[in-house]
């Protein structure tokens, strides 16, 4: 990692609440590896953000785990990136405290993910939900953040963070880097395949998720079983959120433009097409698919470079902090 002086610097995460799903992939993941080249990245497994949604442990720790094999197998190369564990950065949570003091319940209020989340989990609305964002916002800045790759969906986030950042730097001096967010074109926002009007997710265990380590078998039948409308055109238009999600997908992995696949298809049935996503979905995550084996085979490397990456990271996370700790105004009695 020499050389890395004028890079600038990325960082992201994904919650290992489970096994991570194409959308995962096509808005986030697949980002990750291409930036490596170019930029300074930091890579987490945002398990602190997980258990705002109650776990099993056990199931918990193995999706940890699995989620550092899926990384790798996604082409995130330790050698150039940090890989790490939320978790075992303690800075995390100290900046998230001093955060939220900085914070306004206004703002909390307005953000969408806790309205959805507190809805579908609402026998268990604790304050971690609410406070999540902060959080999120305490990853970014502690690395001091220039690009975050993530999916349209936490776009509200990347906003919140930076007002933060910002208060905060105003109520003192420069402190935070203003960091962006980043999505892609196509990619940034799959929708559920049996509810297209609703994000894929992780947590959605029906036929409506691909997740990345679904089989062949498995993809197509849940592509064919994808709910379209009745209108028979593969074509891009407003209402036909089923088949508009599947040519996302379509261009995200082949690259070709909405104008291609329309001609591509044209005279074609819905049949044809979601054999044809069926396809080069199937194809994408295959490949994955055997470099995972691979790594979940090699426990001891994994831990590994998970130790090296979060002690990497707790190094740069603690000069941010204790810049934060100082402006505040705690005292330090070893000065
Ligand atoms: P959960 O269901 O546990 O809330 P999730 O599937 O929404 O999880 P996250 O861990 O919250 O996934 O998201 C990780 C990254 O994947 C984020 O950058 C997010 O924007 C992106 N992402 C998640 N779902 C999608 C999707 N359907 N389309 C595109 N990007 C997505
Ligand atoms: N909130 C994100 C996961 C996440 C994240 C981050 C993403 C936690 N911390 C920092 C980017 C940067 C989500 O996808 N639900």
């Amino acid at each position: 990692m020499e050389n890395t002086v004028a890079k600038k610097v990325v960082l992201s995460g994904i919650q290992p609440s489970g096994t991570l799903t194409l959308g995962n992939y096509l808005g986030a993941l697949r980002n990750w590896a291409q930036m490596q080249e170019d930029y300074l990245c930091y890579y987490m497994l945002a398990d602190l953000h997980t258990i705002t949604v109650r776990q099993v442990p056990a199931e918990f720790r193995q999706n940890c785990f699995k989620t550092a094999a899926i990384y790798l197998a996604a082409g995130i190369d330790p050698q150039k990136s940090t890989l790490f564990l939320q978790s075992m950065v303690p800075a995390h949570s100290q900046l998230a405290w001093v955060l939220d003091c900085y914070t306004m319940m206004g703002e909390l209020n307005r953000m969408t993910q806790f309205k959805d989340k507190s809805t579908r989990h609402e026998d268990h609305i604790n304050g971690g939900l609410y406070t999540y964002p902060v959080l999120m916002a305490a990853d970014i800045l502690l690395y001091q953040a220039d690009l975050v790759p993530v999916g349209k969906d936490q776009l509200q986030h990347l906003e919140l963070t930076r007002d933060v950042a910002i208060r905060f730097n105003h109520a003192y001096s420069e402190t935070f880097k203003i960091p962006r967010g980043l999505t892609n074109e196509t990619g940034a926002k799959i929708m559920s395949l049996s509810e297209p009007t609703k994000k894929m997710s992780k947590s959605e265990m029906g036929d409506g998720t691909i997740f990345m380590l679904d089989s062949k078998d498995v993809v197509m039948r849940k592509i064919r079983k994808a709910v379209t409308d009745s209108d028979g055109e593969v074509r891009y238009a407003e209402g036909k959120h089923g088949i508009n999600n599947l040519m996302s997908i379509y261009s995200a992995i082949t690259g070709k433009s909405f104008d291609d696949i329309e001609s591509e298809f044209a005279g074609k049935g819905y049949g044809d097409f979601k054999a044809a996503v069926g396809e080069v979905v199937a194809d994408e995550l295959g490949k994955l698919q055997s470099e995972y084996e691979r790594y979940m085979a090699d426990k001891a490397y994994i831990n590994q470079l998970l130790i090296e990456g979060s002690e990497r990271a707790s190094y740069v996370a603690r000069k941010t902090l204790s810049k934060v700790y100082r402006k505040v105004g705690f005292y330090d009695p070893t000065k």
